[in-house]
């Protein structure tokens, strides 16, 4: 019978913690099953480091990850989260009890996340505290029994540890399983969609009073490889800051207009789905999105236009901006002039691309404005609008380093040849998109390596709103090759060749790419 080394002993000590913590989290879901989901811990603590994380960070994170970006949140937090536990278990065989201690802190650290979660009660700590405690009882438990076995290690009768092996194992392995089971099942209830999916799929979109302008068949150019001039719902980009797609049911939900304001207005899903409801196909983008990159896209959308809303309530003539909400926690401030200027489809949209509003995209309504930033116009699941003033409210991402106004920067991008491309010689379309919504583009412009620029075929645009395709064929001759492109907007104004990146007002600069003919 061999002594257990001090590395062994210390790695059983860790498992105490690990178990523990699977035991805080598995208590602290089944409870949110009661509670409500916006009580889980794990979320709300996520949430709160989403909202603490410095610009490097977001932009880091979006730059590494895309939009894997939560997964990847998700997965650093799970690391995190056991290492601490890990290193609990160690500390609280050392020095009890300090183990007990860092469970307590750190569990009053999620507590904090959850209640500052938008919407939260007394009650949303239940699950966190009735976690911890259970969480601290394993602890204890699997500690005690820990011991049991190492002192009866240290003595070294004949076969005597195996009996207090055993029930070291069985307690932390029992224990363990029963939580992960336990845990995750309660986790898929928490997160089921079911019930909204369900609804949502019942509804019927209204036909629109004044339906988009059909789509010209010039609109497409039809080059393979061309970003199609509709994104598809499926491949539209999502950036939002919801760990969870917070889950709204319609029938409950609520616009209110607050603030500086006549009359405070408040309206239904049903009385907004009876409005005469407006169609406008608009491309929206995010000012993370960098040079070349995909977190745009457009789509049609159906609904009703901000600005009669707003007349409605009448705001004060002192007022500039309007703060609009979300369940998350999310704030954008808008200008006021943006949602009120008549010849601006601002919209309150409930549809996108002639289907219900998806959950991920803002499910039952959400705000799209052309030629503004998402970060600072297109919330989704908005439920409040404030109307204030830029002297008096910031939008979520303004004390994160971004910019407090966001209009959209001219840009373009190169589908293809995509980077690396291997061609033949011979014709050879470079083709991609260019937009400047709200101010329309005038035209796209190529160079190869120093040539001179050479003007692109533009798409018929469906409207200034949207982004256009381009097409330049190419006569590619064999070598190395530099694809140099550049867009000029409606303005006037020709994207500048300097890189800025996106943070903090949208990135600049040319696409600039190499390619081998052979
Ligand atoms: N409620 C809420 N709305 C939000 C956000 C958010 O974090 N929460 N992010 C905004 C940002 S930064 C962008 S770019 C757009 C993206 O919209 P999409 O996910 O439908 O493409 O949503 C905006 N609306
Ligand atoms: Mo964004």
């Amino acid at each position: 019978m061999r002594t257990l080394s001090a590395t062994s002993a210390r790695l059983w000590a860790a498992a105490t913690g690990i178990v523990a913590v699977l035991g805080v989290l598995a208590v602290a879901e089944v409870a949110a099953l009661v509670v409500g989901t916006e009580s889980s811990p794990f979320f709300a603590v996520g949430q709160l480091a989403i909202d603490l994380s410095p610009l490097w960070l977001k932009e880091g994170m979006i730059a590494l990850f895309g939009t894997a970006d939560k997964i990847a949140l998700f997965a650093i937090l799970a690391v995190v989260v056991l290492i601490a536990a890990g290193l609990a278990g160690i500390l609280e065989r050392r020095r009890p009890p300090l183990g007990v201690a860092v469970f307590v802190t750190f569990s009053g650290i999620a507590v904090v996340g959850v209640m500052t979660r938008p919407g939260s009660s007394a009650a949303w700590a239940i699950p966190t505290v009735l976690g911890m405690v259970v969480g601290v009882v394993l602890l204890r438990l699997s500690q005690q029994r820990l011991a049991a076995w190492l002192d009866a290690d240290a003595v070294r009768v004949t076969d005597a540890p195996r009996v207090e092996r055993r029930t070291f194992f069985r307690f932390v392995g029992v224990s363990a399983a029963v939580a992960v089971v336990a845990g995750l099942g309660a986790r898929a209830m928490n997160a089921s969609t079911r019930a909204v999916t369900a609804i949502r799929s019942s509804i019927t979109l209204p036909a629109a009073a004044v339906p988009a302008a059909p789509i010209p068949a010039s609109a497409s150019l039809g080059v393979p490889g061309i970003s199609p001039l509709i994104t598809p719902n499926a491949d539209f980009y999502r950036i939002d800051i919801a760990l969870q797609v917070p889950q709204v049911n319609p029938d409950d939900w609520k616009l209110r207009i607050t603030g500086l304001v006549a009359k405070e207005i408040e309206i239904t899903y049903a009385e907004l789905l009876a409005l005469p409801l407006v169609e406008h196909t608009t491309t929206i983008g995010c000012v993370s999105n960098d040079l070349g990159g995909d977190l745009i896209g457009t789509a049609t959308w159906l609904g009703y236009p901000i600005r009669d809303l707003l007349a409605r309530a009448v705001p004060d003539a002192g007022a500039d901006m309007v703060l609009s909400s979300g369940p998350d926690g999310f704030t954008a401030g808008t200008p006021l002039s943006a949602l009120t200027d008549p010849a601006r489809e601002s919209l309150l949209a409930i549809g996108m691309n002639g289907e219900v509003l998806p959950s991920e995209h803002g499910f039952p309504v959400r705000m799209i404005v052309p030629g503004l930033f998402g970060y600072v116009s297109a919330t989704k699941w908005v439920t409040e609008m404030k109307v204030t003033r830029f002297a008096d409210d910031q939008g979520y991402w303004t004390p994160r380093g971004w910019s407090a106004l966001g209009p959209v920067k001219t840009a373009s991008r190169m589908d293809v040849p995509r980077p690396n491309a291997q061609l033949t010689a011979g014709t050879v379309p470079i083709a991609g998109v260019a937009w400047s919504q709200h101010v329309g583009i005038a035209k796209v412009e190529v160079q190869v390596d120093d040539g001179p620029w050479q003007l692109a075929t533009l798409s018929t645009p469906i409207s200034d709103d949207t982004w256009v395709q381009f097409s330049l064929d190419w006569e590619a001759t064999q070598g190395d090759h530099v694809l140099t492109l550049r867009a000029t907007d409606k303005s006037g104004y020709t994207q500048t060749s300097d890189y800025a990146p996106p943070a903090p007002n949208g990135s600049t600069g040319w696409t600039r790419r190499k390619v081998v003919v052979r």
